[in-house]
């Protein structure tokens, strides 16, 4: 098939969805669906982000801060088990667990006069509007539906069509079993359910409106029933107490100003809207198109057996897109585990937000794909992340500044949270989640915002280290009671252990937040005596260490892990997402990385979504462009369900948004201080295209090439200053017509000057 425009762009299917797993996602950022597309009973299942369960909770443990120091000597003096015995009396928050994310509630629609089987059935996903399609023929009447959820008008919308008379008729309601609320009906064409969530929890409200063009509406019972129509728009809002102190009224002055406006006018507004953010990128990996013949379930299968279809990591790459514009809009909570789709009333993982590694995975692809205003939730989210941490910080450890450790929730609560060993002691997640700020200002530039919203931040999470850190009895300052998230090690006697002092993730984290706030300082030219003392610190911070497979250590001392084929390769952050590590800049280091990659894969790692997606972008990293290919494909092969979310399993949105962090990884990376065009471009990707990339310092990047060479770039300047390039082939540089002078650095390293706003062409040397 000839490839055309569209060939990626359109996840479709033959058959409605039978598992939710197979139902297509919409969403506006907060209000979310999932599409199962049924012909005579549809299921549209809703989520709005803010539907938690339970309140807010002060469950800091209150004897934590008096065991503390027992709890640290008890670790440097050897005696792990005894400490990590205390910790979980001691540290660990009172109550254990934070409340789960929980489904908003299902609409269901009944359909009556369609005997017999549906003709021409198609279920799709139009990843260039951002709308739902089903299409069917039933008695020769071509019956069609078209589903949305807009982000500027926040209502979903979901019109339904046949092309006879009279031939629509339907009732719909809405129902949330087990935990249904109340029902309410204001008008004749309009029904709403309340609901709440708990003691302390959010109060909710979820209005159905249905506006028919003909026919007849009217409401029995707490259903509304459609008779006799040919055209019917359902409007649908939700609105919970976290936003809105009415949230009915809310739903219903949405719903009222949507009804003011035609259908044509929301849909308009919708496509315009998502395109603005959606039409940034462009991406082409393959040249011909025969996969888009088949359904892309079957075409999935296709490459679960054994094939390879660069066209589907396409639109893999693209669905990422999609889905993060579907579940972070300015406004919104940022994506938790699953987006905002989710419909279990007890999610996995309660469908929080894992700060050890999840969240900010889902945050990889923003800036580099130009979907800045999409990071802005998780902004947002740090921000108030430090009002509770301060309290954490203080109640907890007796310091300053802000802390986080490794789970989080929609009150943006900070307490050691859960129960496991290998996971919960660990003060790391907010100064992680803080660098995302830092990346923000690496890629835009924009003083402003370093000063007033990342600087501040950054600079409370280094304060909590500043009094945190404890000498270790060689000198070095370490953190601790913590863990390297969430593995497990053998102690001499043979038992395991995981809580200890000074993993190496910690140091990894600090390394990059004190060199954020050190630069961040000397920008804003503020805070010179505490940017010394970061530095002091930092100097006494251990350095990565190699061990005796030749790998990179994850603890401070060299133990056995008792899985070395982990999940977690948190002692590679210094590779990815950190910068510390580089083939380039640290050679050695980066043969352990590889060796410790190696390790961890010989003994079965990369098994869940994100944790594959997190290898494609490491070896992405090595320049090892075969190896991240292989987990691009391993993780469609292993870990990708039939409407292409990510398998943990089960599903689990990190992987879809890490992965397509990883195919831009494997083409343009910035975090060394340069651009590096094609790092690693795996063979079966020899001629491409992309338009659109962004680069840290400022910079915009389109690029093509040709078996497996580049053929051109151009480079947009944002902000003016330096480009630094990295590329294997000569290249010269053209503004217009004139060619620019070049400092050349080496043989593949080179630089020139930008004026903000001008385009560079860079053109192979003859
Ligand atoms: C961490 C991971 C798990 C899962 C959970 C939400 O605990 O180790 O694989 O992703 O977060």
């Amino acid at each position: 098939m000839q490839k055309n425009k569209e060939s990626n762009m359109k996840l479709w299917y033959r058959r409605p969805a039978k598992q939710w797993v197979e139902a297509l996602p919409i969403g506006n950022g907060r209000f979310g669906g999932m599409v199962f597309g049924n012909v005579s009973e549809e299921r549209i299942q809703l989520n709005e982000d803010s539907i938690w369960y339970g309140g807010s909770k002060d469950a800091v443990n209150p004897d934590g801060l008096k065991y503390l120091p027992e709890i640290r000597k008890m670790l440097f003096d050897g005696q792990l088990e005894k400490a990590a015995y205390l910790a979980r009396m001691a540290m660990y928050s009172t109550p254990k667990y934070y409340n789960p994310y929980q489904p908003l509630c299902d609409i269901k629609m009944y359909f009556t006069g369609l005997e017999g089987e549906p003709e021409d059935y198609i279920r799709e996903l139009d990843l260039d509007s951002g709308v739902v399609g089903i299409r069917y023929r039933m008695n020769n009447v071509q019956y069609s539906r078209e589903i949305f959820s807009s982000y500027p008008d926040q209502v979903m919308v979901i019109q339904m069509k046949c092309d006879a008379p009279g031939t629509l008729n339907f009732c719909v309601n809405l129902n949330r079993r087990p935990y249904e609320g109340e029902s309410r009906v204001p008008s004749a064409d309009c029904v709403v359910m309340n609901g709440e969530c708990g003691k302390d929890g959010v109060e909710f409200s979820c209005a159905l409106k249905a506006i028919a063009k003909d026919g007849r509406v009217k409401t029995i019972g707490d259903t509304i029933f459609v008779e006799d129509a040919s055209e019917v728009t359902l409007l649908l809002a939700a609105n919970s107490t976290f936003r809105e102190k009415k949230p009915q009224e809310a739903c219903m002055n949405q719903i009222n100003s949507a009804a003011a406006k035609c259908l044509a006018e929301l849909k308009q507004r919708h496509m315009e809207d998502y395109r603005s953010l959606f039409h940034r990128i462009q991406l082409t990996l393959s040249e011909s198109d025969d996969g888009f013949n088949f359904p892309t379930d079957e075409r999935l299968e296709r490459v679960k057996n054994g094939g390879e279809d660069a066209g589907l990591m396409e639109m893999f790459f693209h669905y990422g897109r999609y889905l993060m514009i579907a579940s972070s809009r300015p406004g919104c909570l940022p994506a938790n585990l699953q987006g905002i789709w989710n419909e279990s009333f007890t999610p996995p993982w309660e469908s929080k937000y894992t700060i050890n590694i999840n969240t900010q995975m889902n945050y990889w692809p923003a800036e580099v794909c130009g979907l800045a205003e999409c990071h802005e939730p998780l902004f947002d989210f740090v921000d108030r992340l430090r009002t509770d941490g301060r309290k954490t910080a203080k109640k907890l450890y007796g310091c300053r500044g802000f802390v986080a450790h490794h789970n989080a929730n929609i009150w943006a609560e900070t307490r050691p949270e859960g129960l496991p060993l290998t996971a919960v002691m660990w003060p790391m997640g907010g100064a992680w989640l803080s660098l995302h700020l830092w990346e923000h200002y690496a890629f835009t530039l924009d003083k402003d915002f370093l000063a007033k919203k990342a600087y501040p931040i950054l600079k409370e999470a280094a304060e909590f280290f500043v009094d945190y850190l404890v000498e270790a009895p060689d000198g070095r300052f370490v953190t601790g009671p913590s863990i390297s998230p969430e593995n497990s090690f053998y102690l001499p006697n043979g038992s395991k252990g995981a809580i200890c002092m000074g993993p190496s993730m910690d140091t990894q984290i600090l390394n990059e937040l004190f060199t954020a706030c050190i630069k961040s300082s000397e920008i804003l030219e503020i805070d010179v005596e505490f940017r010394d003392k970061l530095a002091v610190i930092m100097e006494r911070l251990p350095k990565p260490q190699i061990g005796k497979y030749g790998q990179i250590l994850e603890w401070y001392e060299e133990y056995e892990e008792v899985d070395p084929g982990h999940r977690h390769i948190s002692h590679l952050f210094a590779l990815h997402p950190g910068s510390q590590i580089t083939p380039e800049g640290t050679p050695e280091l980066a043969a352990a990385a590889y060796k410790t990659l190696q390790r961890r894969l010989e003994n079965g790692g990369g098994h869940t979504g994100w944790s594959c997606a997190w290898i494609i972008n490491m070896f992405a990293r090595l320049g090892n462009g075969e190896s991240a290919y292989a987990y691009v494909l391993n993780l469609l092969r292993k870990s990708t369900y039939p409407n292409l979310f990510d398998a943990h399993p089960p599903f689990q949105i990190d992987g879809n948004f890490g992965a397509a962090a990883g195919i831009i990884e494997m083409l343009l990376q910035s975090h060394a201080g340069k651009i590096h065009l094609l790092p690693a471009l795996p063979k079966a990707w020899a001629k491409g295209k992309v338009c659109g990339l962004r680069a840290r310092g400022g910079f915009q990047v389109d690029m093509n090439w040709e078996a497996g060479e580049l053929t051109e770039v151009v480079i947009v300047s944002i902000q003016g200053g330096p480009c630094k390039i990295c590329s294997k082939i000569p290249l010269k540089v053209l503004c217009g017509n004139e060619e620019v002078l070049m400092n050349i650095k080496n043989e593949n390293s080179f630089e020139f000057d930008t004026q903000s706003g001008k385009r560079y062409r860079l053109i192979m040397k003859a």
